[in-house]
């Protein structure tokens, strides 16, 4: 890419925004802060370093593309392959089965910090602040239910793992010195009619209060729900009014996971109920084709308007932004980059809107005006500032980053 065609263009796009009274490089500052976080599980179709079982919990990856990372050496290499694609911060979010074993069997109630200091040291060494997950699937002990279970020996296992988990993400963020964010997402569900929904409910709840009794100052629970998962279509213990009403009476981050709502519900429009009941966000990210099916996030519809709401409720430091989708049919590198840039973009033109003038009209009655400069709006030359965004991060700028993909694959993902 020409430096000095960028340059030009972004010099014309900052006058254009300035008629409209936006301070662009002040947008870019703010670009530069915001961090996403990185899901690890897209670099190895969420199996992680525990076992070689099955994915169960009713998500799915679907494709095999060749090269995915096998061990923990390689997933380290294609986080930062795709990390070094990409302007900006990013976080990385690790799941509890992708801890650094060592080649022993560790059981999830038996998992401790020590099992993740090898990723502290690597996310201080390459700047990447580290969030975490409690793993409840894929497991011999998953089943149907995990902290909802009626059989007590089974409920307290994964008491005792939510609990460690908790405890190593305290210690992240300790060595971090910023919260690490812990996500619970359990999969707990059944497939047909169920005649004992309170039960379980009632399980769920307990189970939450014991694992959230010890308070921690490095850290932050969230709270992750989800209207069905595969062979559990008819009842999720964590629905989503079970996770509000928690995370609402106890003070938790509610974790919105863009595929986990109806088809024709807008997740955007849940931030503005949501944080002004409970303290923060946390986003997952994702793009939902006719289920869950954790497509790669694109910059569609349903992202730009999530990030606008971010920017039009003035919360980007009580939503935290995370990506969370597994496709395992195109190269993963590729998928990674494809989805953080779309983010980044998304957010990018939330932050570039005419605000203040949109809001004037609106707060005027001026419907067709409030309409009209939104429709402007989406075609001013945000694109420019992207490509200056790009440039001043030393990453490729456009559509360059394919060839560096390509160059990986034939250098190190082919040959797995
Ligand atoms: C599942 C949830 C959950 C998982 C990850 C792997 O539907 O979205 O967040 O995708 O924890
Ligand atoms: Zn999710």
């Amino acid at each position: 890419m020409n430096e000095a065609r960028i340059k030009q263009a972004y010099d014309i796009a900052v006058e254009r925004y300035a008629e409209l009274g936006i301070d662009v490089e002040k947008v870019l500052d703010l670009m530069q802060k915001v961090e996403i976080s990185m899901h690890c599980w897209q670099a190895d179709d969420v199996c992680g370093f525990e076992s070689s079982g099955d994915l169960t919990g009713g998500i799915q990856t679907t494709g095999n593309y060749p090269g995915k990372a096998r061990n923990i050496e390689e997933l380290r290499a294609d986080i930062l392959k795709a990390k070094s694609l990409l302007p900006g911060n990013q976080r990385l979010n690790l799941h509890e089965i992708y801890g650094d074993f060592g080649g022993q069997f560790v059981d999830r109630d038996e998992v401790e910090p020590k099992h993740f200091e090898s990723w502290m040291q690597w996310g201080l060494e390459n700047g990447m602040k580290l969030d975490f997950n409690t793993t409840s699937f894929s497991h011999p002990k998953s089943g149907d239910l995990s902290l909802s279970n009626p059989n007590q020996e089974i409920r307290d296992f994964w008491i005792e793992h939510s609990k460690r988990c908790r405890a190593i993400a305290e210690e992240m963020g300790r060595r971090q010195g910023d919260p690490c964010i812990m996500n619970l997402w359990v999969h707990d569900g059944s497939k047909d009619i169920t005649v004992n929904r309170m039960k379980y409910r009632e399980l769920l709840k307990d189970s939450l209060d014991q694992i959230f009794a010890q308070k921690y100052d490095n850290m932050k629970d969230c709270i992750e729900s989800k209207v069905f998962g595969i062979g559990l279509e008819s009842y999720t213990v964590g629905s989503n009014d079970f996770y509000i009403g928690y995370g609402a009476k106890n003070n938790k981050i509610v974790t919105l996971d863009t595929g986990h709502f109806h088809p024709t519900e807008s997740v955007a429009d849940k931030l503005s109920s949501l944080l002004l009941y409970v303290p923060e966000v946390m986003l997952h990210v994702s793009r939902p084709v006719r289920w869950d099916s954790d497509h790669v996030t694109i910059m569609n519809d349903e992202t730009l308007d999530l990030m606008h709401e971010i920017v039009r409720c003035d919360a980007l430091d009580r939503v935290h932004i995370g990506l969370d989708y597994f496709d395992a049919s195109i190269n993963r590198i590729g998928a990674y980059v494809i989805g953080t840039r779309a983010t980044q973009k998304c957010l990018l033109q939330a932050l570039l809107e005419p605000l203040a003038q949109l809001r004037e009209y609106e707060a005027k009655g001026q419907g067709f005006e409030r309409l009209a400069l939104l429709e402007e709006a989406k075609a001013l030359p945000w694109n420019a500032v992207w490509d200056m965004y790009c440039l001043r991060n030393n990453v490729p700028v456009g559509e360059a980053f394919i060839a560096d993909v390509q160059q990986y694959e034939k250098e190190v993902t082919s040959k797995r």
